[in-house]
């Protein structure tokens, strides 16, 4: 674990530091990235907390971030919550430390799996999956609103069980959720727990006893994966991300991934790409449902492309033409970035701002909720206004003010899937449906692995053939 002492300096905190806990009673356990943040407000662009044993330094201007965001100074730090995850993603993509060589094979092996052009190959998945969810919609609209956030999550989910190993679960045609996929959630739910617990002393104890409460949940998933794994050995076919974890060799050392590294990388897709992109989506309609102009605009350009039939989908070319819509999503993310943060460490012991000495074993964790907000980089930062995504807005901040698939050689490997498939749903539910969420609901974002809205529900309308304007 690092040991992250930067040299003995203390950085700002905020008030009523206590022995032995220190800053704990500051985080609001029941949504604790959002209690610190708001405790941080005043203390500047790098701060810290102190939480029992854990010692968490942020920083939150776009000037440190782009600095930390230095390829050849700095790379991925894996604090203790994120390392925690190991204990079932193991070294796969995201968990994976910078020097293990399963993280080169991995990357090298999957990166053509995403570029822009692959998603041609999800595109069909895609499409079919929120077609399932709109019908879905369609027979449930008797029953009042829907639950956004609970409906964005099934709808990823199932893209990416259908994507990485062509597994249709079914989330669209029963009321209770797949067995596979409520034990994955616990397991993840546990994973997380663990993270917290283990900062507590005599946290060893209680994380024992929650891999002894869930781990046949864990058990359960990763039988099932390694089952399925084991099912596809020996085919050759390479029409889905397992497809070529199995098939595809390195091009200069014919190494391959060992099956229960392809299972810790499906493990990792499922985490990393699910509620993530549904928080994503969630916050979106949110953020459309609150500004008309905005929803009308949108729907304006999705009209345009795809006509007066409120059930056409779009071709895969199309997608890439929703640029307002890619607007909507960038400023949703700007604002409520699904994945609060990243740590950051030196290579080489270095001094951050010229004054602030790191040893490799320190790590700062960029705070994305402070740094999308930076007054020095946005105006007005609390308001929602897709325009500042505009090419020439884009071009006049500094390049690494907006972060929110991280940075470098460990970004996001998932961004254009998470991009393509958050533009065509968000482009086809405006065209399909009229939303109306209620006007007295309040923002509450709730904290998962990711942060997600809570208890935000639209109602929705179907639009007819005729109140789609012709083209
Ligand atoms: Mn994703 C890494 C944000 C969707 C798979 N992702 C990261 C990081 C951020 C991030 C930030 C860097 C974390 C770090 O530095 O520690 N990811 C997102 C967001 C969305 C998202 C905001 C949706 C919106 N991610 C997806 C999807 C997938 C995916 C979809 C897969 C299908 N992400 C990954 C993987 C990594 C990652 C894998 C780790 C990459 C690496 O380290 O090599």
């Amino acid at each position: 674990m690092a040991r992250n002492d930067w040299d003995g300096r203390q950085f700002p905190h905020p008030g009523h530091r206590r022995p032995v806990i220190g800053d704990l009673l500051t985080v609001d356990r029941s949504r604790p990235i959002q209690s610190m943040l708001e405790a941080s407000r005043g203390l500047g662009p790098i701060w810290e907390l102190q939480v029992l044993r854990q010692r968490l330094v942020f920083v939150g201007s776009a000037a440190l971030t782009a600095e930390l965001c230095e390829e050849t100074r700095f790379c991925k730090a894996l604090p203790p919550a994120v390392a925690a995850l190991r204990d079932y993603a193991g070294d796969g993509l995201f968990t994976a430390h910078n020097d293990e060589p399963n993280w080169q094979l991995a990357h090298e092996l999957l990166v053509p799996a995403f570029t822009k052009s692959a998603m041609r190959s999800y595109h069909p998945t895609m499409v079919e999956t929120a077609s399932e969810l709109f019908d879905y919609w369609d027979r449930q609209l008797a029953h009042g609103p829907v639950d956004v956030s609970r409906d964005m999550t099934k709808l990823t989910m199932e893209t990416l069980t259908r994507s990485a190993f062509s597994q249709d679960f079914g989330s669209f045609r029963s009321a209770e959720p797949h067995p596979f996929v409520a034990a994955m959630v616990t397991a993840l739910e546990t994973g997380r727990r663990k993270g917290t617990v283990r900062t507590l002393p005599g946290g060893g104890a209680l994380a024992w006893l929650l891999d002894r409460r869930f781990a046949r949940h864990q058990d359960y998933v990763d039988d099932m994966l390694d089952d399925l794994i084991a099912a596809r050995t020996g085919s050759d076919d390479q029409h889905d991300l397992l497809g070529i974890m199995l098939n595809v060799a390195h091009p200069e050392t014919g190494e391959r991934l060992s099956p229960v590294n392809i299972r810790y990388q499906i493990l990792t897709f499922l985490v990393a790409g699910h509620e993530t992109t549904s928080g994503a989506l969630s916050f979106a309609l949110h953020y459309l449902s609150r500004n008309p102009e905005c929803l009308a605009r949108a729907r304006d350009e999705v009209d345009g492309l795809l006509g007066d039939d409120p059930t056409a989908m779009p071709e895969f070319e199309q997608v890439a033409k929703f640029r307002y819509v890619r607007r909507v999503l960038d400023e949703s993310l700007r604002i409520w970035p699904t994945v609060p943060g990243f740590a950051r460490g030196p290579r080489e012991s270095t001094l951050l701002a010229d004054e602030y000495r790191m040893d490799p074993d320190d790590y700062a964790i960029v705070s994305l909720g402070a740094v999308h907000k930076d007054p020095e980089v946005w105006e007005e930062p609390d308001r929602f206004d897709p325009d500042r995504f505009l090419p020439e807005n884009v071009k006049k901040r500094p390049p690494h003010s907006y972060k929110p698939f991280g940075a470098g050689l460990r970004a996001c490997i998932g961004r254009q899937f998470a991009i393509h498939e958050a533009v065509l749903v968000l482009a086809t539910l405006v065209h399909r449906f009229d939303i109306q969420a209620d006007p007295d609901y309040d923002l509450r974002v709730t904290e998962r692995l990711t942060m997600l809205p809570e208890g935000f529900e639209l109602t929705l309308r179907p639009r007819t053939r005729t109140a789609v304007p012709t083209t």
